[in-house]
């Protein structure tokens, strides 16, 4: 079974088993539910370089990249480097992240915040919002049409802002929904690890105009922004890259500054 397909497996166990201890009556109930949120998407739009900065501890590609960090320095960190938003990996047993990150986060600073996750369930959309997020990720290779549809109408009447990752045109051509603010090409084959920029600059056309376009993955360095913003790219989101210093802010800062 390939890496995709078993981490949505598993997402749906772990769902099921959160879904059965913590009703969602009482996420609706918490002090971040009733919350006014920040939009990513408008973030982004306003910045000359949109950086959407990732706390990213490991990767089943990478291994561990950093466990020195706190949550919230490195929150604090990607704000002061002036980054446009900033992400939050929950998945524990991937990416050794938890929703605690996500208030620990949401506590440290005033960024739009992502919760990136495998989202299978509007369950985990309602907890995106309970635990300090912003905006949540939907994933087109992992979804129907007709979950994206229902998956982002529901963010949307939460107050999340949604960004909709997609590695090839198939999967772009389920995702041209008005209820999808952003749209992520991911870089990274999740199936393959395989990374290669070159799938930004092939599908950036293919995106219209009223979805702000993002680059993900694999960024490494000003000069890869700099050779992907002419094809319209208005934000990036980098995780490996500043997270493997031992300042993330301090790198995320060289790249907006
Ligand atoms: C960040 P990188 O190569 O800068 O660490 O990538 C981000 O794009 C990556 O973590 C990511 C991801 C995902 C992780 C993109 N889409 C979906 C988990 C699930």
């Amino acid at each position: 079974m390939n890496i995709l397909l078993r981490i949505v497996a598993d997402k749906r166990q772990e769902v099921d088993l959160r879904k059965s201890l913590i009703p969602v009556s009482q996420l609706e109930r918490s002090v971040l539910f009733n919350r006014n949120t920040l939009s990513l998407a408008l973030s982004l739009r306003s910045s000359a370089i949109g950086i959407i900065a990732e706390h990213k501890r490991r990767s089943p590609s990478k291994n561990i990249i950093n466990q020195n960090f706190t949550v919230c320095e490195v929150a604090k960190g990607y704000e002061n480097a002036g980054a446009s938003g900033l992400s939050v990996l929950t998945d524990a047993k991937y990416f050794g992240g938890s929703l605690d990150d996500l208030i620990v986060a949401r506590a440290c600073c005033n960024l739009p915040i992502l919760r990136k996750e495998f989202i299978i369930d509007t369950y985990q959309i309602t907890e995106a919002k309970a635990h300090g997020a912003d905006a949540i990720l939907l994933i087109a290779a992992i979804l129907t049409p007709k979950e994206i549809q229902h998956f982002s109408t529901f963010a949307k009447q939460l107050g999340l802002d949604v960004l909709l990752e997609i590695h090839n045109a198939q999967e772009l051509d389920k995702s041209l929904l008005p209820s999808i603010d952003i749209i992520g090409v991911n870089n990274r084959d999740l199936n393959t690890f395989t990374v290669s920029l070159e799938t930004s600059k092939t599908l950036s056309s293919l995106i219209p105009e009223e979805f702000v376009k993002i680059s993900e993955s694999g960024i490494s360095s000003i000069d890869a922004v700099k050779t992907l913003q002419p094809f319209g790219y208005k934000g990036f989101l980098i995780g490996e890259h500043f997270m493997k210093t031992d300042n993330a802010g301090q790198s995320a800062k060289a790249f907006i500054n």
